[in-house]
C-alpha cells in the first residue's frame, strides 16, 4: 500500500506526516486503548465527497462512550477535521483514518489519568483485497480463531485492542493461502471477516449475520441492506451455519476498505459457479454508481469535503 500523504491532523493542528509522533509510553501502545474509524472519500463530478460521514462519527463517539473516553473535540469539530484533512492533502479518492487514543500519563491498566488524543490521517488506498478481487472474487477460509464472546470485548465497538483478534484471523488465512479468513462466533455461527462483514445469497435471498453474532455493525453492511431493499431483494438478518457458506449461490464481503468484494471459494469449496454472481454484481454496480456521483445520492450518503 502506497501509504503516505503530506499532513496529519493532530489534536487540532496539521503536522507534517513524518512528524506526527507519540511517546513510547502512550497507554494505547501498551493496552490497545484506542478507538478508530475507516472512512472513504470518493471522487465525484462535484469534487471529493466523504461516504457516510455522520454514521462513522456516530459510531466513533459510541465506541468512545463504551470505553469511557472523553473526546476533547465536538462531533462538528471532528467532522470538519476529517474534511479538512482530505482538502489539505489535495486528495480526491482516499481512505481516512480518525483515531482517538489514550496518550502518555500513568501506565497501569486503569486508563483514565492519560490524556485522550485525536489524529486524522488520509491517504490513497486502492482495492483492499487486491485489484482483481472486486471482479474475480477472493478465496477465503473459515478461521480456527473465533470472534470474541459477547461478554468479553464488545465486538460492535471499533477499538484498537479488538484488532489483535482480527490480526490472528488475517495472518492464519494468509498462511493457508487465503486472501481473508471468515470467523465464526463463539456459538459456531458465521460472524465476519477480520475486517469485513459477510453476505450470503441463497435462492435469491440475501442473508447476513445479526448484530448479536459478535460483528462490527458495518456501515457498508447497512448500505448494502438498503440497496438490496431498493432492488427488491429480500434481506434476512439471521444466524448462518458454516455449511451455508459451502451451499451458497453467492457470497461477498462488505466494508469501507473492502467495499463489496465477492468470495469465490471457502475452504477450497467453490461458491456457486466460482465467479461473481448476479446479485453481488448488481449491488456493487448500485454502490459504485452512488459513490462515484453517477446517479443521484438518493440516501444522502455523500458529504462534499469543500
Ligand atoms: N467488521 C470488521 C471487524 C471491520 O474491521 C470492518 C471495517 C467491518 C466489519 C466493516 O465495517 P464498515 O467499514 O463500517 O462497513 N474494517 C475497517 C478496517 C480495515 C483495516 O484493515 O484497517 C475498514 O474497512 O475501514
Amino acid at each position: 500500500m502506497a501509504m503516505k500523504s503530506d499532513y496529519i491532523w493532530f489534536d487540532g493542528q496539521f503536522v507534517p506526516w513524518d512528524e506526527a509522533k507519540v511517546h513510547v509510553l502512550s497507554h494505547a501502545l501498551h493496552y490497545g486503548s484506542s478507538v478508530f474509524e475507516g472512512i472513504r472519500a470518493y471522487d465525484t463530478p462535484s469534487g471529493a465527497a466523504v461516504f457516510c460521514l455522520p454514521q462513522h462519527l456516530k459510531r466513533m463517539v459510541n465506541s468512545c462512550r463504551v470505553y469511557r473516553m472523553d473526546i476533547p473535540f465536538s462531533t462538528e469539530e471532528l467532522s470538519q477535521a476529517i474534511r479538512d484533512t482530505v482538502v489539505k492533502n489535495d486528495l480526491r479518492s482516499c481512505y481516512i483514518r480518525p483515531l482517538v487514543f489514550r496518550g502518555c500519563g500513568q501506565l497501569g491498566v486503569e486508563p483514565r489519568s492519560c490524556p485522550v488524543q485525536v489524529i486524522v490521517a488520509a491517504w490513497e488506498w486502492g482495492a483492499y483485497l487486491g485489484a482483481e478481487a472486486l471482479e474475480q472474487g477472493i478465496d477465503a477460509g473459515v478461521s480456527s480463531w473465533r470472534r470474541m464472546a459477547p461478554d468479553t470485548t464488545p465486538a460492535a465497538v471499533k477499538a484498537g485492542g479488538h484488532y489483535t483478534n482480527s490480526q490472528l484471523i488475517r495472518m492464519e488465512a494468509a498462511e493457508h493461502g487465503y486472501a481473508e479468513g471468515i470467523a465464526l462466533d463463539v456459538y459456531g455461527y458465521v460472524s465476519e471477516g477480520s475486517g469485513e462483514n459477510i453476505f450470503v445469497v441463497q435462492d435469491g435471498v440475501l442473508y447476513t449475520p445479526p448484530r448479536a453474532a459478535s460483528i462490527l455493525n458495518g456501515i457498508t453492511r447497512q448500505c448494502v441492506m438498503q440497496l438490496a431493499q431498493d432492488a427488491g431483494i429480500p434481506v434476512v438478518e439471521a444466524q448462518i451455519a458454516r455449511e451455508q457458506l459451502y451451499l451458497a449461490d453467492e457470497i461477498f464481503f462488505s466494508g469501507t476498505a473492502a467495499e463489496l468484494t465477492p468470495i469465490r471459494s471457502v475452504d477450497h469449496i467453490v461458491v456457486g459457479p466460482g465467479r461473481r454472481g448476479p446479485i453481488t454484481a448488481r449491488l456493487q454496480e448500485d454502490f459504485f454508481a452512488i459513490v462515484s456521483g453517477e446517479v443521484p445520492d438518493r440516501h444522502h450518503w455523500l458529504t462534499p469535503v469543500a
